[in-house]
């Protein structure tokens, strides 16, 4: 070997093992890179490939991708941008191409100009997601040929080669997410299609469309929006009933930076703001947001007092301006700062300037030329201070009445003995034999029990006095011992678990979805600060003569039975369907789902909220059709829902 042959040969080792500690390293902890090895991870998979492909669509080169499950949960992606580059790379002297799958952070940097905008973590992910995969293949269909190339676990398997000639350019990339490296992987197709629709509502014109071919019949969704964010207001606005016309629409740039504003105000009282930066959610907010809320105050004081809508000394608060409003804000910048506990919150201040002199431009302008809309959205605001007012005297009403302030605690509960909130948990079941079981089988030192029963309020359609008047509500509030709205106080709570005990059923989780929601709207916090989560009682009851096995999934109850099996094939094992939280004892009740020792909680996290709440709007569908048969299918508990 000469040479220069040897000194090649050694730096492409040394680069090849700087390769492998790459991508070794995403095995070795794929939660920083992902998040976690759950559900969410495995979908963020997903999100890695479409997010470099939504990249190429914001560089003006491509309208369309597609996403499919195919058999098998395997994960196709297609778009028709210009190709991932496949020339030689000068500093590695390998296809573009393999470099982006193989190291890591790679996206988007190479190439002609790279992008403008790409979100935080998002849309390098090409390599963690080899890494991640027990196979990926890639085909990118430019200057008239088709390459391929393979790879397994972050290894290539395959060089890149033509396999074939082509007349149009785009890529696809195909994975399969490797079973060493995720809890489960079964895609639901639900969460992609509601995540490529958010996307497709973001980037007007571009059309992402979602398939599933795992079941016998093909599922398929196109989505398209040439209107996009105002078509995002006006299908989160579905169930609503709109005051203010059509979605109110702001735009505006500085520096490199875009921020588009779309409002529309319904006649409810809650406010439903969603933000985004580079197409992430940021549901921490953050500085778009603080710019967009300080604005639309002070315009709609400014315009009160100059057409006398309001009177001299009279003034909204920001909550008042905010009463059944519907916005989304999304700005795109270079630099994005996400901050915060789960680094949700838009962090660069210039944003706040940008956003606030967006609306405050053009906002004023839209009132000056729509006087009938300025006015509507005046009394509404108007009006919501009035009703804020009565609220709190109503709020002090009931609590001089009932006690929330003389710590008296409500009927319906059963505490425990320990004072200090960071040990003590509290049940929150539906049912009276439920309830029954678990104040039999729980451990009163530390565990109290709530029961529920009465009629549950849709908290959507309800104002606060409302709301703290509920007979369901309101002794929970009292129990949890922290308010509600605007006076919560996280340090008054009483109990630093909050778990919410519902079958497994469609009525467990419509009370749930109920339940999230309230404390979603009403006592945030207790989300933010991971306090709630879900009990997770059993499915099966697995037997073999004596001995007896719960199993919280399928899967689980098909390995107990094969385990059971393991020495005599023959043996005769039972499997039963636990029917319902209510029929069972308390020893099993505490031994399955409430035994700290032994049970599973599910944290509920704000995401899973959000999710909640947006419930009611699917309720209420986009369509006829699917909203009569979901109420077909669950009448039994639509005929209870106060709507
Ligand atoms: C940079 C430059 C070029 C294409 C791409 C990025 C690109 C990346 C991805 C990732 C998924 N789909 C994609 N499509 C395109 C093109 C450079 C050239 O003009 O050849």
């Amino acid at each position: 070997m000469s040479e220069i042959e040897s000194k090649v040969q050694e730096n492409y080792d040394a680069s090849k093992i700087q390769v492998l500690e790459g991508l070794e390293a995403v095995r070795m902890r794929p939660g920083m890179y992902i998040g976690s090895t759950s559900s969410s991870g495995l979908h963020h998979l997903v999100y890695e490939i479409v997010d470099n492909a939504i990249d190429e669509a914001l560089a003006g080169y491509c309208d369309r991708i597609q996403v499919s499950i195919e058999p098998g949960d395997v994960i196709r992606v297609l778009d028709n941008g210009r190709g991932i580059p496949v020339d030689i790379q000068e500093q590695t002297g390998k296809p573009a191409l393999e470099v982006v799958y193989t190291v890591l952070h790679a996206g988007g940097k190479f190439g002609g100009g790279g992008y403008k905008v790409s979100g935080g973590l998002h849309g390098v992910g090409a390599s963690v997601v080899n890494a991640l995969s027990d196979w990926l293949e890639v085909r990118v269909h430019k200057g008239g040929k088709i390459y391929e190339m393979k790879f397994s676990r972050g290894h290539v398997t395959q060089s890149m080669k033509v396999v074939g000639e082509t007349t149009h350019t785009g890529t696809e990339v195909r994975f399969h997410p490797d079973p060493e490296m995720f809890e489960d992987t079964v895609y639901d197709y639900e969460i992609l299609h509601t995540r490529m629709r958010e996307q497709a509502f973001l980037n007007a014109g571009l059309c992402i469309s979602t398939e599933d071919l795992r079941g016998g019949e093909r599922v398929y969704d196109e989505m398209c929006y040439a209107g996009g964010i105002r078509e995002f207001v006006t299908f989160l606005n579905t169930a609503k009933t709109p005051i203010s016309g059509a979605p109110i629409y702001m735009q505006g740039e500085r520096d490199g930076s875009t921020a588009e504003v779309a409002i529309q105000w319904n006649d409810g009282y809650t406010e439903n703001t969603v933000t985004f930066a580079n197409n992430i959610h940021t549901p921490e907010g953050g500085m778009h947001e603080t710019g967009f809320r300080a604005a639309l105050t002070r315009v709609l004081n400014a315009y009160g007092k100059e057409k006398k809508l309001l009177k001299e000394d009279e003034s909204l608060s920001g909550d008042d301006c905010r009463e059944g409003i519907t916005a989304v804000v999304s700005v795109k910048l270079e630099n994005p700062q996400f901050e915060g506990q789960t680094k949700a919150k838009l962090g660069n201040s210039e944003i706040r300037t940008l956003v606030d002199g967006v609306v405050s431009d053009k906002l004023g302008q839209f009132l000056e030329e729509n006087p009938a809309v300025g006015k509507a959205i005046l009394e509404k605001a108007a009006m919501a201070a009035k009703a804020r007012d009565a609220a709190r005297k109503a709020r002090e009403k009931v609590r001089r009445k009932t006690g929330l302030e003389s710590g008296q605690m409500p009927d319906k509960l059963q505490d425990c003995n320990e004072r200090d909130p960071a040990l003590c948990e509290i049940y929150i079941v539906e049912g009276d034999s439920a309830a029954g079981s678990a104040i039999q089988g729980r451990d009163s030192r530390f565990q109290a029990i709530l029961s529920m029963w009465g009629k549950m309020l849709n908290v959507e359609k309800a104002r606060e006095d409302k709301i703290i008047g509920n007979d369901k509500l309101y002794p929970m509030i009292l129990a949890l011992g922290a308010g509600i709205g605007k006076e919560f106080n996280l340090e008054k709570l009483r109990y630093h678990k909050i778990i919410i005990m519902a079958d497994a059923d469609v009525d467990g989780s419509h009370i749930r979805t109920l339940l999230l929601t309230f404390f979603f709207r009403y006592m945030r916090p207790l989300i933010e600060n991971g306090y709630v989560y879900s009990a997770v009682p059993p499915l099966y009851k697995v037997t073999r003569g004596k001995t007896t096995k719960v199993a919280y999934s399928d899967q689980e109850r098909d390995a107990i039975s094969a385990g059971m099996r393991a020495d005599n094939p023959n043996a005769k094992i039972e499997i039963s369907r636990f029917k319902g939280l209510g029929e069972m004892d308390p020893e099993e009740l505490w031994e399955t789902t409430m035994d700290p020792e032994r049970r599973t909680l599910r944290r509920i996290t704000l995401d899973d909220a959000v999710m909640a709440d947006q419930v009611f709007t699917v309720l209420m569908g986009e369509e006829v059709e699917p909203r009569r048969a979901w109420i077909e299918t669950n009448a039994k508990y639509v005929s209870n829902l106060d709507i």
